[in-house]
Order: C-alpha cells, then sequence, then structure tokens
C-alpha cells in the first residue's frame, strides 16, 4: 500500500522523550572527551537504559571498542556517527509496507493485549487510508471488554467509515463473518479487524484469535493478509514476551510500535528487530488518528539520535 507518507518531523516529534535521554545524553558525555574503556562502559549503560537490549547492545560496543583499539576512532563526534551506523546495520532491506491483497479486499487483523492501542491504532491505519481515498470498513471484534465495540463507533463515526459490530458479548468470530461477508458485498478496499487483548485467559484469548482469522480466511482465501501485533513502546522487555505468544498462535506478519512519543527508551525498536521474527511496520506517535509513521530506520536512528 502507497500509505503512509513519512513525515519525518512527526517522528521528531513523536521520538523526543527518547532523543533527550539517549542522543542528548551521549552528547553530554562524550563532548570534549576521547574514547576509553571508561567511556566505552557509559555509553554501553546507555543504550541499555533506552531498551536497546543486551544483544545489539554487546554487538554495538564490541565494534565501538575495536574500531577504537584499531585507531579508527578516537573522539565524541566519531562515535556518535559510528553508533549510528552501527544501528542502521543492524536492518536488512526486508519488505515493512503493508500488504495488499491481488483482489480486494485486503483484511488487516489487529491483535494484542489490553491497553496497548489496538482500537487506536485500527483508527489511524482508517485515517491515512482515508487519507489515500481508499475505501475502509471496521469490524468491532472486541466484544468482551465492556465499551470497546462504543470506543471503536466512535472513530468511525469521527473518521466517517462503516463499521460492522456485535452486541457485547457476542460472538467475535461471528462479526468477523458478517463484517468479511459485507466487505465482499460492499466492494471495499480494506477491511480492519479490532479484536479483544483479553478475556479469561490467555488460552481463550489465542483460542479465539484463531477462530476469527480462520472464519475471514474462509470467506476470503488469502485473509488476513496483515496480522498485526501492537506493541506499547512504554512495556519496554515485556513486550516481546508477549510477541512470543501471539507469534504462536497467529501468525503475526508485522509489529505496529505504539506509544513511542510517551517513553525515553524508544531503543526498543532495536531489540524487537533482533528477537522477533516480524518487522515492524508502522509506529504510532501520539493519541490522534494521524499520529502514525510507517517505520523507516534510517530515519528512526537519526531522531533518536537528534
Ligand atoms: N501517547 C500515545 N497514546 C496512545 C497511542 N496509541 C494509543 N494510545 C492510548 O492508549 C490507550 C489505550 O488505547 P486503546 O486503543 O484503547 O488500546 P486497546 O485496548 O489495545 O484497544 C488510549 O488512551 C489511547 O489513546 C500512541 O501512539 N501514543
Ligand atoms: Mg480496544
Amino acid at each position: 500500500m502507497g500509505l503512509f507518507r513519512s513525515t519525518i518531523d512527526r517522528v521528531r516529534r513523536g521520538l523526543a522523550r527518547t532523543a533527550g535521554s539517549l542522543g542528548g545524553g551521549l552528547r553530554s558525555v562524550l563532548a570534549g572527551r576521547s574514547l576509553d574503556e571508561d567511556l566505552i562502559e557509559e555509553i554501553e549503560a546507555m543504550l541499555i537504559g533506552a531498551d536497546v537490549g543486551v544483544e545489539a547492545t554487546a554487538a554495538i560496543v564490541d565494534d565501538l571498542r575495536a574500531d577504537w583499539k584499531a585507531g579508527r576512532i578516537s573522539t565524541g563526534e566519531e562515535v556518535l556517527d559510528h553508533l549510528k551506523s552501527s544501528l542502521k546495520n543492524r536492518w536488512e532491506d526486508v519488505d515493512r509496507r503493508i500488504a495488499v491483497a491481488p483482489e480486494a479486499p485486503t483484511v488487516i487483523l489487529v491483535v494484542g493485549v489490553n491497553g496497548v492501542g489496538k482500537t487506536t491504532s485500527v483508527a489511524k491505519i482508517a485515517h491515512s487510508l482515508r487519507e489515500e481515498g481508499r475505501s475502509v470498513l471496521l469490524a468491532a471484534a472486541d466484544t468482551f471488554r465492556a465499551g470497546a465495540v462504543a470506543q471503536l463507533s466512535i472513530w468511525s463515526e469521527r473518521l466517517g467509515v462503516s463499521i460492522v459490530k456485535g452486541a457485547q458479548g457476542s460472538d467475535p468470530a461471528s462479526v468477523a463473518y458478517d463484517a468479511a461477508d459485507a466487505a465482499l458485498a460492499r466492494k471495499v478496499d480494506v477491511l480492519l479487524v479490532d479484536t479483544a487483548g483479553r478475556l479469561h485467559n490467555q488460552g481463550d484469548l489465542m483460542r479465539q484469535l484463531v477462530k476469527i482469522r480462520d472464519v475471514i480466511r474462509k470467506k476470503i482465501p488469502g485473509a488476513p493478509h496483515e496480522v498485526l501485533l501492537v506493541l506499547d513502546a512504554t512495556s519496554g522487555q515485556n513486550g516481546l514476551v508477549q510477541a512470543r505468544s501471539f507469534e504462536e498462535a497467529v501468525d503475526i506478519t508485522g509489529v505496529f510500535l505504539s506509544k513511542l512519543d510517551g517513553t525515553a527508551r524508544g531503543g526498543i525498536v532495536v531489540a524487537i528487530r533482533d528477537q522477533l521474527s516480524v518487522p515492524v511496520k508502522l509506529v504510532g506517535v501520539g493519541e490522534r488518528p494521524e499520529d502514525v509513521e510507517p517505520f523507516d530506520p534510517a530515519t528512526f536512528i537519526d531522531a533518536i539520535f537528534e
């Protein structure tokens, strides 16, 4: 989907807290100093503090030390550039675009635990698609949490997109079925399915998601084309544990990393890259529908080192 034109300013604003802590912190530590073991340790602590993760931090610091010992870098300025490029080099060129079905509708299933920002992220994606002139249908398949259907209905009114919903407590798979049916009948471009983040227990939740997925797949062969896992950037390494259980149950195809504006530890993106098999595709940088950006590693790394 050609959607989501990147707005560098929005990415910068969204990452201001991380930049203040990591970029700003590094700059003040590096100012006027030349590289030595003590300084390398301080840099290491800052990367860990920004949630970059143990594995990536170790690799980055080893690389830095090797280049210092080989006489290739010595000053603070050079260190910043070195860190930036070793971080950027950790991403290979994977396809981070949102999938498009060869034949409409494209179905995007949005999953994740309670409160991570699923419903808001659905609204953001719907908004971007509308901006692009695509027709969108929402499915309110979180019938578990009181108020969840109403929350998505409010978004549907504000954004001017249709919605298929059931009563609270009704079967979410049948909502998904009806929505898939309606998406076909109305020939919409994209069907966005919001889901519950919590049931009585985790096993129930995963079974329900599998059921929703299978119902959609039966109705629309090849669907869902995207299964986006929403992770909350403010929950740090915890999110990675959640991700693994979703990865096992439903084949997620990408991560929507929400609430980057609310954390100084945006380095979590690096840890996700190292520990999950699917790429971060979109990032949330605020609560408004327009606060979504495609994830671009180079822009991201530059922004956290501002
Ligand atoms: N600051 C900020 N808040 C967000 C973002 N995404 C979602 N939220 C807020 O997180 C809270 C939970 O969001 P919701 O979409 O209801 O989560 P859900 O339970 O996963 O559906 C709400 O208050 C949202 O406004 C984001 O990118 N930035
Ligand atoms: Mg919700």
